[in-house]
């Protein structure tokens, strides 16, 4: 098993990739155990959001060289397929995903975080798309969310240089939201601001977040509105809204 995963204060799962003595390195089986454990955090009502981390301080020093070393371009194509299924599930489920990024998070590593909601950097972190240097490519889904998030100038300049950056500089290409010296207590910190909100609302948010890039900004408007409008048809509004007024905090139904 190098998939295990935890709950503290009754609604935070915490998922830890281990398996130290590759520095976390991504071969297929801790693949599909990502898979399977975020399947079934999914469907947990308990769940309000999830931390996902490395075990020894790294958090994963990218997709495992070893078992890629002769693969064929149609077997090269599963991994990529497999690693994009593991994304787009940590997209769709409800509860948001924040990436505690302690140490190494590179190639596959680094592909995996940017597919989480929130990333937070350990100030020993060190961030990188190094594929090039390989001879290959960042075909985690790496070349087009670096680019979705920072721009072509900066996604161009690390993945074709390959570079390693600092957590500092990552934060200032805002690849993380943040950079800490205690990196899983405040992930852990934010887990718990989010699952104090309503479970309803923060679903509603995070399906907007995510995967509407593609589409005009009319039609992104639109959706926010039917969003919006849904979450008026919810108990968990009225309670908001009435705490407010009543000046005390609220109790959301669907918590
Ligand atoms: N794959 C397999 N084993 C690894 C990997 C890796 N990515 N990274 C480290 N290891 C292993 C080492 O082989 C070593 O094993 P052993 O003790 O048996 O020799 C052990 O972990 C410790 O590593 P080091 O001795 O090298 O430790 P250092 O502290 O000296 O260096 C580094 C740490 C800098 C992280 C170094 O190990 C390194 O450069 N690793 C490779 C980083 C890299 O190139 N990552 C990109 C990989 S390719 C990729 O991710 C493609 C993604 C596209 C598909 C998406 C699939 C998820």
């Amino acid at each position: 098993m190098y998939v295990k995963s935890n709950l503290v204060d009754e609604h935070i799962a915490i998922v830890t990739m281990d398996r130290s003595k590759a520095k976390n390195a991504l071969n297929a089986q801790m693949i599909q155990e990502l898979l399977e454990q975020f399947e079934c955090l999914s469907v947990n009502p308990q769940v309000r959001s999830i931390v996902l981390h490395g075990e020894n301080h790294t958090f994963a020093a990218g997709a495992d060289i070893h078992e890629m070393i002769g693969i064929s371009a149609s077997e090269a194509y599963t991994v990529s397929q497999n690693v994009n299924r593991l994304q787009n599930l940590i997209a769709r489920i409800p509860q948001p995903v924040i990436a505690a990024i302690e140490g190494y998070c590179l190639g596959g590593g680094l592909e995996l975080a940017l597919a989480c909601d929130i990333r937070i950097a350990d100030t020993n972190a060190q961030l990188g798309l190094p594929e090039v240097k390989l001879g290959i490519l960042p075909g985690g889904g790496g070349t087009q969310r670096l680019l979705e998030l920072t721009g072509s100038a900066v996604a161009s300049h690390l993945i074709l240089t390959g570079s390693i950056i600092p957590a500092s500089r990552a934060y200032e290409l805002h690849i993380v939201s943040e950079v800490t010296d205690s990196c899983l207590e405040h992930a852990t910190q934010i887990a718990r601001l989010i699952s104090s909100n309503s479970k309803n609302a923060v679903a509603s948010i995070k399906r907007l977040l995510n995967g509407q890039l593609n589409q005009s900004l009319q039609s992104r408007l639109h959706l926010e509105s039917h969003e919006f409008s849904l979450l008026f048809d919810h108990t968990d509004s009225v309670e908001g809204l009435s705490a407010f007024i009543e000046k005390r905090k609220p109790k959301f139904p669907s918590n």
